[in-house]
């Protein structure tokens, strides 16, 4: 009897446990662009067009390989609209009464698949280095789950920078080396950027025809949508742009929006790239000289520590972590977000790059936007949905932790063990963003004072009871007390007062 095979948007990879569970002489592979899946935020329309794209290649693909594939454009007459709703179709085409499918990678599509009027066999997506199993087993009996430890466990089940079983260069981590301020010349032309070709092309009509209310400039368009573009940026960025990615990772410019940065999520994220290749290939890079240690393992460490933890947390954590909001913030996300006008020089360049690329690195999604949302008091939900729509490389295995639980510490502090809050000190110190702000960064109070200035103290003082007794932001309440009364009641009040005119939609 013969069977589907289902193959999701992100789960472009030949190695999928689906494909390989299937038979390609008998079974069915189904893929399906689908309104559901484009609406349930409303994605970037580089984000969609990305996946449409990828998705059609990879069909393709398939094919060249011997699989019957049965797609559904979006615009195909027959369309479902929903995944469940293209499996029954083709259940009913092909006679198929059982399907294959790889995890998703969202609570909201295992629940449906779970839910489906169709036998519905769902195998583990083992495109990553730990299971949930071996996640479980690690985080069982810990106090705390903090990334370090079970980086380490990562380091030593993959062998890379090992020697024997001690680290390579003699440390677990050289971080220490690192985040430096953007040099004076950056020599780094950034990410290979791909021409649209036939496919691309035909798919950035369609996005453009249907999609252009969402949020984001489609074109110009050129992001890997194949596994042989998704090598070639690889190569690109290990061969340019590695050896100094450990230096200036931090580092934030008005006129460089990717820096060392590799934009490689995106391949990442999708299935174009394994983390195991991708590692390998920074790890020989370490190993024949061409980029130091501090680089390579702050790399590996982003890929085999951060990004399979933040899934590990995910899942182990359930459906609900999505909602979690363990401050209490509710103030709704303000317009500067979707790109309505702002006085603050940062958070415009960073929502405005957001608009044009999909993408903004790790510290302006942490401590740009979030940190001025966590500042402002955004609702956590809000924040979440908002990074889950804007970025490429978004899907909530790896959005949500780090959103809800490092960037926004609503979680509680299972992922950060304190919040990532900043004053605009450390924006001045990490960009140039400052020196063409209206605001006054050095200023601490009045009409021109920088306001991430002002609501640091706010968040300080309206957090005391949860955050005073914490050991690593001591030294901030103590600075804090120190103040006099009548600069501290002047601090909260004008704090007060912008976040009024947030309330009001002003621009601030
Ligand atoms: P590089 O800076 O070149 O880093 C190399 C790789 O390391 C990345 O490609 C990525 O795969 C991995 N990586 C680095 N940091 C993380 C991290 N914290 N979690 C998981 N993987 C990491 N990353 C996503 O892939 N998807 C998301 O939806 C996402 N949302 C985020 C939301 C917030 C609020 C924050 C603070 C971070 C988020 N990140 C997310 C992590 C990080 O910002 C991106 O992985 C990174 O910017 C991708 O760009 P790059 O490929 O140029 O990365
Ligand atoms: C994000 C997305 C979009 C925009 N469109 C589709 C689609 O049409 N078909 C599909 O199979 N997947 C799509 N995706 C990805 C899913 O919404 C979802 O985020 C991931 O499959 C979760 O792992
Ligand atoms: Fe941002 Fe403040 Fe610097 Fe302006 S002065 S760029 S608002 S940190």
């Amino acid at each position: 009897m013969s069977r589907l095979v289902l193959v999701l948007g992100d789960q472009l990879s030949e190695s999928l446990s689906a494909l390989q569970a299937g038979d390609k002489s008998h079974d069915t592979v189904v893929m399906a662009e689908v309104a559901d899946e484009t609406s349930y935020v409303q994605h970037h329309p580089k984000k969609i067009a990305l996946i449409f794209a990828a998705m059609r290649k990879f069909a393709q693909h398939l094919r060249n390989e011997g699989w019957n594939v049965a797609y559904a454009q979006l615009d195909d007459s027959e369309n479902a609209g929903s995944i469940v709703g293209e499996l029954l179709r083709r259940a009913e085409q092909t006679g198929a009464q059982t399907v294959l499918a790889t995890e998703p990678g969202e609570w909201r599509l295992i629940t449906l698949l779970k839910e489906a009027p169709l036998r519905v066999e769902v195998l583990p997506d083992d495109r990553f280095l730990a299971s949930h199993q071996e996640f479980e087993d690690w985080a069982d009996g810990r106090k705390q789950l903090r990334m370090e430890y079970f980086y380490r466990e990562m380091r030593r089940k993959t062998g890379l920078l090992m020697e024997g079983d001690q680290p390579s260069g003699g440390k677990w981590n050289f971080d220490h080396d690192n985040r430096k301020p953007a040099p004076d010349e950056i020599t780094f032309d950034g990410p290979l950027r791909f021409e649209p070709d036939d496919t691309v092309q035909e798919v950035l009509d369609l996005v453009e025809a249907r999609f252009s209310n969402h949020f984001g400039r489609l074109r110009p368009f050129w992001f890997a949508t194949s596994r042989a573009e998704a090598l070639q940026q690889l190569d690109h960025f290990i061969e340019n742009g590695l050896p100094k990615f450990g230096d200036f990772q931090d580092a934030m410019l008005n006129d460089n929006r990717f820096l060392y940065h590799g934009l490689i999520s995106t391949s990442l994220n999708i299935g174009l790239l394994t983390p195991l290749e991708v590692c390998t290939a920074a790890a020989r890079a370490y190993e024949q000289g061409d980029a130091p240690i501090n680089a390579v393992e702050g790399f590996i460490r982003q890929i085999i520590g951060w990004r399979e933890y933040v899934r590990g947390i995910y899942f182990l954590e359930g459906p609900d972590y999505t909602g979690r909001n363990v401050l209490g913030q509710s103030r709704d996300l303000p317009d500067v977000y979707w790109g309505g006008k702002t006085d603050m020089n940062c958070m415009a360049k960073a929502v405005g790059q957001t608009r044009e690329e999909a993408y903004a690195h790790h510290i302006q999604r942490l401590m740009i936007t979030g940190n001025f949302g966590l500042l402002a008091g955004v609702d956590p939900q809000q924040m979440h949905e908002w990074y889950l729509a804007v970025y490429a490389d978004a899907f909530e295995w790896v959005e949500a932790p780090n959103t809800v639980g490092m960037s926004q510490f609503a979680d509680g502090g299972i992922i950060a063990s304190k919040p990532y809050v900043s004053s605009g000190a450390y924006i001045n110190r990490m960009s140039d963003y400052c020196k063409s702000c209206s605001y006054k960064v050095a200023q601490k109070t009045g009409d021109t004072a920088c306001p991430f200035n002002l609501l640091y103290w706010h968040f300080l003082d309206r957090h005391r009871a949860r955050f005073s007794n914490n050991a690593r932001m001591g030294n901030m309440y103590r600075t804090w007390d120190r103040m006099d009364a009548e600069r501290r009641e002047t601090v909260i009040a004008q704090a007060d007062a912008l976040l009024a005119r947030l309330d009001a939609g002003e621009a601030i």
